[in-house]
């Protein structure tokens, strides 16, 4: 992905998307997808995942990714505003229900997922327990983000029973929507939540290297090995995150 500075991307015309640059980071991966289903072109504007981000913040007001900027508009770094941005872009494909309690419940799932308190914000604060634990070099490296999105070693210790506390129930949604003959997580068409499950499920494990070459640190961060918390169950999971990127989305390109 050819990226390039805010300084140079602010005074552009049409949608510009900050991205985490160099990482596979879902939130970014995520809202990537949801445009690219659409044909929507973008900008790809670079952030650099844990740093200052000062010119980014002097445009838009925040320093994190992804944010979508169309023309003159305000900055949207919801998942959910960044959905609804693209749903007006680009109505078709639509991503979101028209059924509402299939939207209430694309809205529910998704939230799980991308949202505070759902399955990547706790295998966030998971994630960070053992580097802040470090002492100096664990805070350098992610003491910026773990202020911003409020860990704390309680939030960390707590975060294993809600990651599988979620991942049960997504397994559970596939499973029951499966045995009613939907290959989707809700209705019988592909929505927004699917997308994210697809590029989120890299916090549980990681497309094959071959698919999504990254650095190993990461990828050994980025995967979930606690026995505690895996199951089989997780295949269901998995192989939707699979048959998404088979059939719809292009592998992760960052
Ligand atoms: N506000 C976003 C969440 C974005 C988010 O958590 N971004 C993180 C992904 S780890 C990020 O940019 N981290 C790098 C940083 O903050 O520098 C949403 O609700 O969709």
């Amino acid at each position: 992905m050819e990226y390039i500075d805010p300084q140079q991307a602010r005074d552009m015309p049409g949608l510009r998307l900050v991205l985490t640059a160099g990482v596979p980071g879902p939130w970014s991966e995520a809202a990537k997808a949801v445009f690219q289903v659409k044909g929507v072109d973008f900008v790809p504007v670079r952030q650099v995942g844990g740093q200052e981000n000062a010119e980014l913040r002097a445009w838009t007001g925040r320093d994190n990714a992804p944010i979508a900027i169309q023309g003159d508009e305000p900055p949207r770094d919801g998942w959910a505003d960044i959905l609804s941005l693209a749903e007006r872009l680009a109505p078709k494909p639509g991503l979101v229900p028209e059924d509402l309690v299939l939207r209430a419940q694309m809205f529910g799932l998704a939230h799980l997922i991308c949202g505070p308190g759902g399955f990547a914000w706790e295998r966030r604060h998971q994630l960070f327990g053992p580097i802040m634990a470090m002492g100096p070099a664990g805070r350098e490296a992610v003491g910026r983000m773990a202020g911003k999105y409020a860990w704390s070693e309680e939030a960390s210790a707590a975060a294993p029973a809600r990651v599988a506390a979620i991942l049960r129930h997504l397994a559970d949604q596939l499973s029951a929507q499966a045995e009613r003959g939907s290959p989707w997580f809700v209705g019988d068409e592909m929505t927004a939540v699917d997308l994210y499950w697809a590029t989120f499920c890299a916090m549980l494990e990681p497309l094959p290297e071959e698919q999504c070459p990254m650095p190993t640190m990461l990828r050994q961060g980025y995967l979930l090995d606690d026995p505690a918390i895996r199951s089989e169950r997780d295949a269901i999971l998995l192989d939707h995150r699979d048959r998404i990127y088979r059939e719809v989305l292009p592998p992760p390109d960052f």
